[in-house]
Parts: structure tokens; C-alpha cells; sequence
């Protein structure tokens, strides 16, 4: 139904779905309504975090309590720095969050990931994974290494132990954790703990097409950006003629923009039009829409977003 919808949109997928409409029309509450999602603690948050944060927000408002993990452990098993670092860096992305507006409960892995039954737990984790699954759960997350370590194969193990401990429901991540959540589902109703639901958001391409957008390779639109920053970034970005897949702009229209949208632009060069729905824009582009007149829809939309966000930080002091 209405909250379903509001769940599912945007998505990428939901494994589970069948569990999440139980729940949804569960008025006893048998499996308490918790959403979480990890983060790495990060130095800059991006609009790829955004779209994830909203995901939160839609789950808030179907009325699960939101936990965010400040995944401090994991980062530093990650070779991000040391705890120290680290754990600045959660207190700043906490408040970036708050910021966006979202409501939820933060806590750190370093909180409880040193406790005696969850490290039990991560043990008996170990015994039943093999080392090449462990390995290929962290494709996409893992730091490259040319000698990689131990601590590549603990991160999955303690991620999947992480729903169990803070009693999650629905574990929510870009499509680079399907696999590590899949693993859990596999792994801990063996453990007392029933199978997660897991939902999935699209993770945005780079804005130079090259991978995806990342922290740590600066081709992002911050939460803290400038206007004239957001102009100049779009306007240079990859965003070829006529092509979906892989382009970074349409993505950002795809999910960003608010449908029905309007470009705007002078009767010489074709005048106003009004897209319906991202299809409609996807279509328009196919058959040959300028990159520019795309573009400038999206850094408008874009700074509508950002402004409020830059302006909040600005008055928390971050
Ligand atoms: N693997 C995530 C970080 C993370 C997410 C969850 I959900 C955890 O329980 C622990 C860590 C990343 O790639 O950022």
C-alpha cells in the first residue's frame, strides 16, 4: 500500500518484500519496526550519502526508528586512519545528517563491537563463511591493497553480526552491500536472529564517468557545496549526447529532480518544456535533448536542494 510504495520507490531492490508488507500491515508490532544503515565515516559527504539519508527519512515517516551506524571499526579495519581520526570524522558526519533533517538514533560500532557475545557471534560467523565468499563480499568496499589483509575478511563478518546486535529488521545500503547482506541472511537465522529484509538504493556514477561517485576520488557534489561549485562541476561533468547508461546527470535527474519538471530556457533555442516523469526526460534525451539543457536543469535542482543543507551547516558550525 501507501507506505509500500513509499518504501520502495527510488530502489534499486528489496530483498524480502513479501516480510516487509507483513510487517507493514502488523499492527502488534510481533518484529519491531528497525531500519539501520552503516557509514564509514567519511570527510565529505556527498549526494550519493543524500539519496541514502532520504531512504531513511521515507522509512522514519512509514514508522521505523532509524539507527545509523557510525561504523568506526569498519573503517578503520578499512585502512581509513586511525580510531582517533576516525571517530572525528563520525561526530562531523552525524551532524551532516542532521542537517539533511533526518530524525534517527546514532550509535558507534566501537560502542558494542568489543563485547564479549558479539565477538562470540563473529567467531561462529567465521567458522561458516568461506574465505573466497568473505573476499568477494568486499568487491566494491574493500581498499584497493596489493597485499590485503586479514582485516578484509573480519569487515563482512562483523557487518552481517551488526543486524543481529542492533536488532535490525531492514538493512538498508547501496547495491555494493547486497552481498554481505545476503551472507546474513543466509548466516544468522542460524544464530537465533531472523532473516533481514535488505533494501538496496542505486549507487550514482561518478561525475567525471569514471566508477562511482566516492569520497575519495573528488568527483561528487558535496552537502556543503557553493552554487558556483555545483554550476561548475555539472557544467564540466560527463554527460555524453544522447546516452543513458553510466551518465551521471541523467542519474542525478533520475533521482533528484521533482517530477513534473520544467526546463526553462529562451523561445531561440526551442523554448519551455515540462517532462511528466523521468521517463519522459530519459526519452526526450534519447532522441537528441541537449547535454546543456539537461545539465542546466540539474544544477538548479541541485542548489534547491543543497542551499538549505549548506545553510544549516553554516548555523550548526560545521
Ligand atoms: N560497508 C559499509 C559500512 C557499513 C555498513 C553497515 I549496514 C555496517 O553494519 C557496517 C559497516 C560501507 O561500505 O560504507
Amino acid at each position: 500500500d501507501e507506505k509500500f510504495e513509499l518504501i520502495k520507490r527510488n530502489t534499486v531492490e528489496i530483498i524480502g518484500e513479501d516480510d516487509l508488507k507483513e510487517m507493514l500491515s502488523d499492527e502488534t508490532n510481533k518484529r519491531e519496526k528497525i531500519a539501520y544503515i552503516g557509514f564509514e565515516p567519511s570527510g565529505k559527504i556527498h549526494m550519493g550519502h543524500y539519496l541514502q539519508i532520504r531512504k531513511m527519512m521515507d522509512l522514519h515517516k512509514a514508522g521505523f526508528k532509524v539507527v545509523i551506524l557510525l561504523a568506526d571499526f569498519h573503517a578503520y579495519l578499512n585502512q581509513k586512519g586511525t580510531l582517533e581520526d576516525i571517530g572525528k570524522l563520525g561526530e562531523y558526519n552525524k551532524s551532516v545528517f542532521e542537517a539533511m533533517g533526518l530524525e534517527a538514533e546514532y550509535i558507534y560500532g566501537s560502542e558494542y563491537q568489543l563485547g564479549a557475545k558479539y565477538t562470540e557471534d563473529v567467531y561462529k560467523l567465521a567458522l561458516r563463511t568461506t574465505l573466497k565468499r568473505a573476499r568477494r563480499s568486499m568487491e566494491v568496499i574493500a581498499r584497493e591493497d596489493d597485499n590485503p589483509k586479514v582485516a578484509e575478511v573480519v569487515y563482512p563478518l562483523m557487518q552481517a553480526n551488526d543486524i543481529k546486535h542492533l536488532n535490525v529488521a531492514v538493512a538498508v545500503g547501496g547495491m555494493e552491500q547486497r552481498k554481505i547482506h545476503v551472507l546474513a541472511r543466509e548466516l544468522l537465522p542460524n544464530m537465533d536472529f531472523e532473516s533481514p529484509i535488505c533494501l538496496h538504493n542505486p549507487v550514482l556514477s561518478g561525475l567525471d564517468g569514471v566508477g562511482k561517485m566516492s569520497s575519495s576520488k573528488g568527483n561528487l557534489i558535496a552537502a556543503d557545496d557553493e552554487d558556483k561549485d555545483i554550476k561548475k562541476k555539472i557544467k564540466e561533468a560527463y554527460c555524453p549526447m544522447k546516452e543513458v547508461d553510466g551518465n551521471p546527470i541523467l542519474e542525478i535527474a533520475h533521482y533528484y529532480l521533482e517530477y513534473p519538471a520544467e526546463l526553462k530556457r529562451p523561445e531561440k533555442y526551442g523554448g519551455n518544456v515540462v517532462f511528466e516523469s523521468y521517463e519522459d526526460l530519459e526519452k526526450a534525451y534519447v532522441e537528441g535533448l541537449h547535454p546543456m539543457d539537461l545539465k542546466n536543469m540539474v544544477a538548479e535542482s541541485m542548489i534547491k536542494i543543497i542551499t538549505p543543507i549548506r545553510e544549516k551547516m553554516k548555523g550548526m558550525n560545521i
